[in-house]
């Protein structure tokens, strides 16, 4: 990979995009996205950069406060005393700095598509990928109302998304995959409970043994790895982390421990697209399948998500949807779009191959500082 002369400057927003629905979790309701962006400027080129943190600390410590606390007091000052270096030159700097992965990723991915933008290459390729179409897949947050799950997943299922996963949590959970089961007996169906559980609740879990899931996404606690090896011994449908794997030694350790057969590899929580790429490469290695999850990205983060799913590891739909699930209209040129088939294109183009309308961009923004 080649090298980045010198940052000359970095800005970073906050875009406040209304949802066109709430978005429920087992951890919380969410009504807006309040996307943290990041821009790097060097003479020749910029780059984009969104970290996946949101205002609260619900589904993960960091915020976007914490966030821009990071980069702006200890990325950005390492960054600043760089010359003609690597991206890799610039995550060893970081490593001194203990998690914090999301503030991480956003300036990884930003220092990665200004690299490819100064090389006149999409990012698919300086990563290592291989040019494809994208699978989709929809993530569609607890309902309250029945009738209106079945029609979100119709609409989807008419829409070609490659697989459905509904979020459950305790008490919105066995009696509703049996309905949806009932309506749409073959579909790709699977299910996220975002650390609702405990071993206490074994016998619940067993019962998703009878609806054929791709997967249970982290079952028990956030920060868990030998408790959901515990279950995975004890119920058939195949575990998948999400919230628990931050790192390469975190996969390790559930891949020994027998802690899940897949991951949801979100680059934005695993400090980036080059620690996604080994993590994806050990998961290929060690028979655990992997994919691509999100965090409600705007047009930023998605085109990170879609390039990085070249990779030949991401072997299972991910949560790439289209921006119109979410959202109105997108601050980017390139909004995603699934094609009749639910595919996705990788969009063309240098660097991630989207950029900021600025006009719009304008009636979203809520905050703007250059920090460098
Ligand atoms: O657990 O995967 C999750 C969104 C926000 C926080 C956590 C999760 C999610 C999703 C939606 O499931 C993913 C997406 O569509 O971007
Ligand atoms: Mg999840």
């Amino acid at each position: 990979m080649t090298r980045i002369k010198q940052i000359d400057a970095v800005e970073l927003f906050i875009a406040r995009l209304p949802l066109i629905t709430p978005f429920e979790t087992s951890f919380s309701v969410q009504t807006v996205k309040e996307a943290l962006l990041l821009k790097i400027i060097s003479n020749d080129a910029w780059g984009w950069g969104e970290c996946v943190t949101s205002p609260d600390p619900y589904y993960c410590y960091e915020t976007n406060k914490t966030a821009s606390h990071i980069i702006q007091d200890f990325l950005v000052p390492i960054l600043s005393n760089m010359k003609n270096f690597s991206v890799g030159d610039a995550l060893e700097g970081f490593e001194r700095i203990r998690g914090h992965w999301m503030a991480k990723a956003a300036v990884e991915n930003a220092l990665l598509d200004l690299l490819a933008r100064q090389c006149r290459i999409p990012l698919f390729e300086l990563i290592g990928g291989k040019k494809k179409k994208i699978m989709s897949g929809i993530s569609i947050g607890i309902e309250e109302n029945i009738d209106n799950l079945l029609k979100t997943i119709q609409i989807a299922c008419d829409k070609k998304y490659h697989r459905i996963k509904i979020k459950i949590k305790k008490n919105k959970d066995i009696k509703i995959l049996k309905k949806v089961r009932r309506s749409f007996p073959n579909i790709k169906l699977m299910v996220d409970a975002n650390s609702d559980y405990t071993l206490e609740d074994l016998h619940i879990l067993k019962k998703l043994d009878e609806f054929d899931l791709m997967m249970i996404e982290q079952p028990l606690n956030y920060d868990d790895i030998y408790f959901h090896s515990l279950l995975q011994h004890q119920i058939q449908t195949p575990i998948c982390l999400d919230e628990s794997i931050k790192t390469l030694n975190d996969a390790r350790t559930a891949a020994e421990l027998g802690s899940c057969k897949i991951i949801n590899i979100k680059q934005g929580r695993v400090g980036g697209m080059l620690n996604a790429k080994k993590i994806q490469k050990y998961c290929r290695n060690s028979d655990i399948k992997a994919w691509s999850g999100g965090m409600l990205e705007t047009g930023i983060g998605r085109a990170f998500n879609l390039h990085l799913q070249t990779l030949p590891g991401f072997v299972l739909p991910g949560d790439t949807s289209e921006t119109s699930r979410y959202f109105a209209e997108d601050i980017v040129d390139k909004p995603v779009i699934l094609q009749p088939d639910g595919f996705i294109k990788l969009p063309d183009g240098a660097g991630i191959g989207v950029d900021i309308l600025p006009e719009r961009f304008e009636r979203y923004k809520i905050f703007s500082k250059r920090i460098l």
